[in-house]
Parts: C-alpha cells; sequence; structure tokens
C-alpha cells in the first residue's frame, strides 16, 4: 500500500482511501503548497504576509497552518474530470471530486515534484506538480494516454478551484490573447490605511493553458449546475462549456479539450496556476515560460523545474546511513533534511516567527546552510534588549509585526540562544561569530554575540522569584499554558530547568572560547538553580511542571489530569538536576504514564475541562497537540536527553515511534506518510484508544532540528567538537553494524561502525590508524577518510 520508489526518490501511496490525509508538500523562496492525495490542496504565497489564490469557498479566517485540517467537498483543489464522449462515463483525477475507483492509483511524493498516476476506464493519467524556485506559482504537467485496444474520444477538463476570494470585488473570465483565465478581486479592508498595502496585492488568480482549449467556464455555480461538484452539469449535459464568465461570482478555472487517442496514443499539457498582480504580470509569465526559449532549446517552464530540483537538492543533510532498519534509512536520508531545509528556508512562511521557532529552525540550517543559521543567529541577537530580554517574535520584514501568539508575553526566549548556537558551534567551529558587534534593539550600544548571550542568561537569573524559580508570566516554550503566572507569581518549573541547562551549554562556550572565568560562573549558577529545582519541584517520584500564582504545584502525583508532563523530566537530565536514582525513577513514570505506541505524550492524563490557574491548554481537546498529544517536539527534547544520559534503548525505542510504519496497522491508525514529522500524533492514549496515534499532518515544528541531533549527538554519536568530531555511537542492541557517510566540515567521512564480542570499549581507527580519545582531529576539507569504529557487543 506504501512504498518508497525504486530510486528512493519518491514515496508512493497506492490508494486514494486508506489514508485519505496523506500528503506531501513543496515550497519555494515565496510560497508553500501542501497537496492531499485525493487532490485537495492549501498554498499560500507570500505578500509579504501569507495570501492565497485558491481560496476555500467561503471567508477564511487568517491563522496560522491547522493541524487535522480538515477536507470538504468544496475544498480547494487541482483536478482533471475525464469524460468518454462515447459512453458518457465520467471519472476523475487524482480521485476527487468523482470518487470513481480507479484500477492503479499512485500518489507519489517525491522532492521536488508530487505526482498522480492514475488508471482507470482504460485510460491513464499522470498529473504531476512542481514549482520554479523564486516565484509563486504551480508547474502542472497533464499527460492522458489510452490503454485500451480501441480508439478514444475524450474531453479532459482541467479544473483549479478558485473559491470565495472577496466580498468586495470578484471576477474572472478567459483571455484569447493570453490563453489564460484571470480571476480578478479585491483583498477585503476598511480602514483607508491599508489601501497603499492592499493596492500592491498580488489580488488575481491566473490559469495559463500551453494548449488552446477548446473551450472553458470561469463560473463555478454554472460549471457545477445541479449536478454539483461531483458530476458537474457543464459536463454531465453539455457538450462544450459555455465560455462562462463570473461577474461578482464564485470563479473557477475550468477548460477543456476534446481528443481522439489511438490505442496506445498520449497527449501532454502544461499549466500555470497562480496569483498575479495585472494581465500584463500574466502575459510576462506566459512568454517567460511558455513562449521563449534558451540556447538549448528548453523552454522557461521545463528550466525552472530543473532549476527548482536543483535547489531542492542542496538542502542535503549531513549524514547518509545505512543500518538494518531500511525505513529509518530512508527518512533520514531523503525526508528529515529536507524538513529541516524548509523551516529553514522559509521560517514557517511567517514574517514574525516566534523568537524560539526561529532559532531552533537555524539550529537545523546549522546542518544545512550553516552561513544562512549564522546571519539568522545575528538578526535574533538584533532584536534584543539591552537589559538581555529577547522578544516573543522575530522581525523578517521591514512591514511585519508582532502578531497572535508574539502578543501574549513568554519567558523562555533567552534559552534557546545558547543550545542552538552550540549545534551551530559543534558543526562549523566557528567561533568567529561570539566576537561580531551587534546593536540591541532599543539602544544605540553595539556589543559582542559574546555579551549579547551573556545578557540573555543574566536576564534569565534576574526573571525569578525569591526561591530562584523561573517566573512564567502567560508562557513558556509551552504556548498555551497562559494561566499559570500572568497575576505576576507563578512560575515554570521546565523553564528553571532549562536555565540550567542553557547556563551549562554556555559554560561550555565559554571554556571553549577562552572565557574560563565566565564558565566557572555560569557552572555554579546551574548548579544551584539545580538544587533549588530539586528543592522545590522534586514529587518523589518526578518533577512538577510548576507552581501557580496561588503558590499551586502542578504536575504531581496528587493531580487527577495533567499528573504528569515530558518536559520537566527530560530537561532534568540534561540540567544535571536527575541524579541517577531520580533518573531512573522519573524514566519510569514517563515509560508506564505517558509511553504510547505512537510515542510518549506531552503531558498524562489529558485535561478534560479547563483548569483556570493552569490556562487554555487544558481547553484543547485531550489528545490534541499540547493536551496530552504526543508532542513530537516535547518528545525529541526528552530523546534527546535520554542519549545525553547514555540510555540509548528507551531513547532509539521512541526515536523510532516518530516516524509512521513500518508495520501497516501503524501507518493506517497515524493516517500519514513516512516523509515528514507532524507536530503531534494524538494522544490521550489511555482515555481515548480510538483516535490516539492519528497525524496532525503539520509539517511545521521544531522537532525535527532535535531529531538529527539525536541522530548525530547521540544514536550515531558523531557530533562535532572544539577538536574536531568526536565519536562515540550508542546503537540499539538488536543492531550489530551500521554505516555513516558524514559530511563535517568539508571532509567526508566514510564509517563503518561494527559490534564486536569480548570488546571493553569503544575503538576507533581513521584511515587504519587507532584514535587514542576518539576524537578525529585536523581533518581537511575536500579529504575522504575511512573510519572504524569497533563497538562492544555487549554496550
Ligand atoms: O505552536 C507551537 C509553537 O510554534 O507550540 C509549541 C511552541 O513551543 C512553538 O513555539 C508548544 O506550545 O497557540 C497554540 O495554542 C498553538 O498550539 C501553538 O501553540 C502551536 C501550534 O503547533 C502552531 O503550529
Amino acid at each position: 500500500m506504501i512504498r518508497p520508489s525504486e530510486d528512493q526518490e519518491y514515496y508512493e501511496l497506492l490508494t486514494p482511501t486508506a489514508l485519505p490525509k496523506a500528503s506531501g508538500f513543496l515550497w519555494n523562496e515565496k510560497m508553500m503548497i501542501h497537496v492531499n492525495c485525493r487532490g485537495y490542496v492549501v498554498a499560500q504565497f507570500m505578500q509579504p504576509e501569507p495570501a492565497k489564490y485558491s481560496h476555500a469557498p467561503n471567508l477564511e479566517a487568517k491563522t496560522f497552518m491547522q493541524p487535522e485540517q480538515p477536507y470538504y467537498a468544496h475544498h480547494p483543489g487541482r483536478f482533471l474530470y475525464v469524460k468518454d464522449e462515447e459512453s458518457g462515463e465520467v471519472f476523475s483525477a487524482p480521485y476527487e471530486p468523482v470518487r470513481e475507483q480507479a484500477d492503479q492509483y499512485t500518489f507519489a511524493i517525491g522532492k521536488s515534484s508530487i505526482v498522480w498516476r492514475v488508471e482507470c476506464k482504460g485510460i491513464h493519467v499522470e498529473m504531476s506538480l512542481s514549482l520554479p524556485r523564486e516565484d509563486a506559482m504551480e508547474l502542472w504537467r497533464v499527460k492522458v494516454k489510452n490503454l485500451s485496444g480501441a480508439p478514444r474520444k475524450l474531453s479532459i477538463y482541467p479544473y483549479f478551484t478558485v473559491g470565495y476570494m472577496s466580498w468586495m470585488n470578484q471576477s474572472g473570465q478567459y483571455h484569447e490573447d493570453l490563453q489564460a483565465i484571470v480571476c480578478t478581486s479585491i483583498t477585503p479592508y476598511q480602514k483607508y490605511q491599508d489601501y497603499s498595502k492592499i493596492k500592491e496585492f498580488s489580488d488575481k488568480t491566473f490559469l495559463i493553458a500551453e494548449r488552446k482549449p477548446a473551450a472553458w467556464e470561469v463560473n463555478q455555480e454554472v460549471f457545477e449546475g445541479e449536478g454539483g461538484i461531483t458530476m458537474p452539469s457543464g459536463i454531465r449535459d453539455q457538450e462544450l462549456l459555455s465560455k462562462g464568465d463570473a461577474r461578482y461570482e464564485t470563479p473557477a478555472a475550468v477548460l477543456q479539450y476534446r481528443i481522439e487517442l489511438a490505442p496506445g496514443e498520449e497527449e501532454a499539457y502544461r499549466f500555470i496556476f497562480g496569483p498575479a498582480r495585472d494581465e500584463e504580470q500574466v502575459a510576462q509569465i506566459r512568454s517567460n515560460y511558455l513562449l521563449n526559449t534558451n540556447a538549448d532549446g528548453e523552454d522557461g517552464f521545463t528550466a525552472a523545474e530543473r532549476e527548482y530540483d536543483r535547489y531542492i537538492r542542496e538542502g542535503r543533510g549531513r549524514i547518509e546511513i545505512a543500518t538494518p532498519d531500511p525505513d529509518l534509512d530512508n527518512f533520514v536520508n531523503h525526508w528529515l533534511p529536507r524538513q529541516m531545509y524548509y523551516h529553514g528556508q522559509t521560517n514557517r512562511l511567517t514574517t514574525d516567527p516566534q523568537t524560539r521557532n526561529f532559532l531552533q529552525d537555524h539550529m537545523g540550517m546549522s546542518y544545512i546552510k550553516p552561513q544562512t543559521a549564522r546571519e539568522a543567529f545575528l538578526i535574533a541577537l538584533r532584536q534584543q534588549n539591552a537589559n538581555g530580554a529577547m522578544p516573543d517574535g522575530i522581525i523578517l520584514h521591514k512591514d511585519a509585526e508582532l502578531k497572535y501568539i508574539n502578543q501574549v508575553p513568554h519567558t523562555d526566549h533567552c534559552v534557546w540562544l545558547p543550545i542552538c548556537l552550540s549545534t551551530y558551534l559543534d558543526e562549523t567551529n566557528d567561533y568567529s561569530i561570539l566576537e561580531e558587534k551587534v546593536p540591541y534593539a532599543d539602544s544605540e550600544q553595539t556589543e559582542s554575540v559574546f555579551q549579547h548571550i551573556n545578557k540573555a542568561m543574566f536576564w534569565l537569573m534576574n526573571d525569578r522569584d525569591e526561591r530562584g524559580l523561573n517566573y512564567i508570566n502567560q508562557g513558556d516554550w509551552c504556548d498555551p499554558m497562559n494561566m499559570v503566572g500572568y497575576k505576576g507569581k507563578g512560575v515554570s518549573g521546565w523553564l528553571t530547568i532549562a536555565t540550567a541547562y542553557a547556563f551549562n551549554v554556555w559554560a561550555g562556550i565559554c571554556e571553549s572560547s577562552g572565557h574560563s572565568d565566565k564558565a566557572k560562573e555560569f557552572r555554579a549558577d546551574a548548579q544551584k538553580t539545580n538544587e533549588v529545582v530539586n528543592q522545590y519541584l522534586w514529587d518523589g517520584e518526578w518533577y512538577a511542571r510548576g507552581i501557580t500564582d496561588d503558590n499551586v504545584k502542578f504536575g504531581i502525583s496528587t493531580d487527577r489530569e495533567g499528573r504528569i508532563f515530558i518536559n520537566p523530566q527530560g530537561w532534568s537530565m540534561l540540567s544535571g538536576a536527575a541524579d541517577q536514582e531520580k533518573q531512573s525513577k522519573l524514566m519510569r513514570a514517563v515509560t508506564e504514564q505517558l509511553e504510547t505506541p505512537y510515542g510518549v505524550e506531552k503531558l498524562a492524563p489529558s485535561f478534560t475541562s479547563m483548569r483556570e490557574d493552569v490556562g487554555r491548554v487544558t481547553q484543547k481537546h485531550p489528545g490534541s497537540a499540547e493536551n496530552g498529544a504526543v508532542y513530537n517536539h516535547a518528545a525529541a527534547f526528552y530523546i534527546y536527553a535520554l542519549y545525553t544520559v547514555g540510555e540509548k534503548e528507551d531513547a532509539f525505542r521512541l526515536l523510532r515511534k516518530m516516524i509512521p510504519g513500518p508495520d501497516l496497522e501503524d501507518i493506517v491508525q497515524r493516517g500519514q506518510l513516512p516523509v515528514f514529522i507532524p507536530n503531534y500524533y494524538r494522544g490521550a492514549y489511555r482515555q481515548f484508544p480510538r483516535t490516539a496515534g492519528r497525524s496532525s499532518h503539520l509539517f511545521n515544528t521544531g522537532t525535527v532540528p532535535w531529531v538529527y541531533r539525536c541522530l548525530i549527538d547521540g544514536l550515531f554519536g558523531l557530533q562535532g567538537c572544539k577538536e574536531g568530531l568526536q565519536i562515540k555511537p550508542q546503537l540499539p542492541a538488536g543492531w550489530k553494524e551500521a554505516s555513516v557517510k558524514r559530511d563535517f566540515r568539508g571532509a567526508e567521512l566514510h564509517i563503518v561502525m561494527k559490534k564486536v564480542p569480548g570488546l571493553d570499549a569503544i575503538e576507533v581507527y581513521a584511515d587504519e590508524v587507532l584514535v587514542a580519545d576518539g576524537i578525529l582531529k585536523d581533518l581537511q576539507p575536500d579529504t575522504e577518510y575511512q573510519v572504524l569504529v569497533n563497538i562492544p557487543d555487549e554496550i
């Protein structure tokens, strides 16, 4: 039912019904498109805020991407109806809107294209989507082939939904000269001050056809008639579409081609669909992409597909693995770096990413395009206040402002600075970033990155109550935990623990950069913080999540709901707060109360009603998102912590649960293909087992860089350090060997790891020479190394 293609370049799904929400996504510098297996699509482009050109049938609220995004009959989509002119039979590809069962069906998600191959009633349809690198538009190829033994007379109808564009002004018509449907609208607004922005918008939606259609329809209601979207009257009752237009009516972009195909004969079409400012721009696009060719006789369309493919391939990861687990290999080699790259390139299609998201997304980018990560860290630090505080969001565009969640004060942003920077330093050894001089948002003063981060650490040290616990205000990492501390007293257990970890990480960086005094200071404070944590937050078997404004500890054994939270547990292993005994206790509690077949839950039991001293997290549906889902970001922190303390079996078991499969039952329950990690799988496994495991299908998540770190620093133990590359694998018990190609600071390492019985400790050989401390030093760029790692079989 699902499989990687032979060359591993695509992941294929062979049915449109078993995983109806299975999806893939493409993006470029200006847009993102999320496509599901049945032909439904959510696409957004930046101008500079996210906007749509293929809209829902009613006015949509502007919000962030939704988890478990519902699809419905008139959901925006891209379809091809096929009518047999002799029998009158109709089917549609990919599957919607007609829902005729195909004889063969493949939905193939590639890195730079998404393809459907559908065989129905003796006709083979192939639809494929790609993007250009820069421009916001979709490049579509459609092929129709006669597989039957007899000649066929067909009408085919590409149907690109335009939807409800605007209550102020919407229309659409076919332009002979452009060979295109162009739909026009005015983005609704009311304040005259908005006019200057609105007038610059690309408020038109176009569908350009390479081949001249026989007819078209631009009026959705006329097209569908009484037949409705599953069997439009325009198709069922008419030989030719009526060549209609839309005048303050909902537009649609439908074309008709009439073809006669001999047995085995195929016809090919190309279309471009997207937003534009005016007809002139549509004409320009048509000539650039379809009419003009370059010196090699290649037109803009084909060149754009090729260039886009190259752009996506620039997003390669730093490891290529071959392990006893081929599904893990496929995911790690092909899809995980791509998802990290997407985050680093697009910043989740927002002009004001949350500070923690921005920093962690660029922690991931450190593996892919370290230069971009470097710039991102500097951009963030330029927006820091001189008192050390980081803002809630990072402004990326001159017209951007802090919106939505960024208007809610959170207290954790400073914590991410040393953590994310440490990954960048491990990977690049570029300590010069610490010397970069950067201004502050609210002062003329310019100071080094080193000073900036010191200030951030001091800010965290000072934003504490008399006990030494960090205030939470209206949220920490957990956005919707907004009522624990809004009165100014409540504290976050997790954040206090996280500051201890951040101080230790920063101390490590201070040491490596010749600031040993500072290192001592921060180590001492980390230790003090850990003591405070153990004094106030240890609950006997695990750590509490926090203490409310009214001095009520929560996330503890006497709580009926929200009894245990994952974040304080994992981070206490990172910070060093948990000693051996506490560690084994909390790990047992996590396994017993939070682990499920789909991963480890964020909290349990999920809240079933509002807890007013915790906040809106308790109002989310139990088992969804932060209210007790397997929230993969939090799960990844925990797994990373397990690797940090050498708990490799638990770590690997949980890591593996992040990827759908390999068995079919698991894939069906999650409903998602293993081409990305979603922000959550439904939890509340012990409360609502029926829905547990379901994917949110939301691929915006801070999870991915942490998973990459779990692989690099943990599982394969190939982490960079000041001196070079530290080799310290933690392969699970079941693996006898694994090999990794590791790109590191320009060198290429071919590493074979083998379990060897009777060995006392790990042995590392580089080009057959034993490396005493397991650290490969003096690696030269553009040089290949053969590395052998012998691992005692019993560890
Ligand atoms: O957003 C994420 C944030 O982007 O939630 C994480 C947080 O650490 C990330 O920075 C945990 O709270 O507002 C809400 O209730 C939403 O649930 C968001 O908090 C959540 C969504 O997943 C965004 O896609």
